[in-house]
């Protein structure tokens, strides 16, 4: 499967979830507009307005988990790169691997603290690719279709991580194993789970949820959820 240049978006995404999803996004659903008591100092807070702290993990995607193994996963990056890499599980691992804890806070209103990734920083990807000047974009492809768009600077910072491990254990297919995008300063759709190619590009290309009234930025400290 994951030769293939083409990943078509996978026909048994959950059409229902997907139609309220965007419907919540027409209307605006979820806005709070809520600020901080008076007297918080928003610089000081953890937890962004309108959320709420959840303890489990909530799994959300279309509907369809992929199943890659190892032997036959691949990340390429390319694009406006002067070294366009592919890798393969070796490969990746290979790479300087880095342990990041950071938050996670997901548009539908949970945020989960201190996660613990283990992967490869975006910034030591990009520095084997070498992306072009002209390069301001980047666009994330998954293996069950998905797709999402970041700035490159949105992306080239030392917090990002291509992570395939969570708490010490390997990435859980459910939550995006073996690999996903960690961007933990944005909202966590723009996390892409079972990612397989990341290009950079001179113009954005809006992603899945984006072109469904999803914020194009999705910074949860601005509570950009929609539009
Ligand atoms: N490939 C892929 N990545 C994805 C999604 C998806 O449907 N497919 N959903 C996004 C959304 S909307 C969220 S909130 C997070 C959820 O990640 P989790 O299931 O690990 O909590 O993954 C993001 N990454
Ligand atoms: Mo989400």
């Amino acid at each position: 499967m994951a030769e293939d240049d083409d990943i078509p978006l996978t026909g048994r995404v959950r059409e229902k979830l997907v139609e309220s999803k965007q419907a919540w996004a027409r209307e605006g659903r979820l806005l709070t507009g809520r600020s901080y008591p008076p007297g918080a100092d928003p610089a000081r807070e953890r937890l962004p307005p309108g959320q709420t702290l959840v303890t489990d993990w909530p799994v959300l995607d279309l509907g369809v988990q992929p199943d890659v193994p190892r032997e036959k996963w691949r990340l390429r990056v390319e694009g406006l790169v002067a070294a366009p890499l592919r890798l393969d599980w070796e490969a990746f691992l290979a790479l300087p691997q880095a342990e990041l804890v950071n938050d996670i806070h997901c548009v539908t209103q949970w945020s989960r603290y201190d996660n613990r990734w283990q992967g490869v920083r975006a910034t030591d990807l990009l520095a084997l690719a070498r992306p072009k000047e002209e390069a301001r974009f980047v666009a994330f492809t998954s293996y069950d279709g998905y797709t999402t768009n970041v700035t490159r600077a949105d992306f080239e910072r030392e917090e990002v991580l291509l992570a395939h491990s969570w708490s010490g254990a390997p990435l859980d297919r459910r939550h995006g194993g073996p690999v996903r995008v960690v961007i933990p300063h944005l909202y966590f759709w723009k996390s892409p789970k079972w990612v397989t190619r990341i290009e950079l590009l001179r113009e954005d290309r809006p992603g899945f949820w984006e072109v469904r009234g999803y914020h194009n930025r999705g910074d949860p400290w601005a509570e950009e959820r929609y539009g």
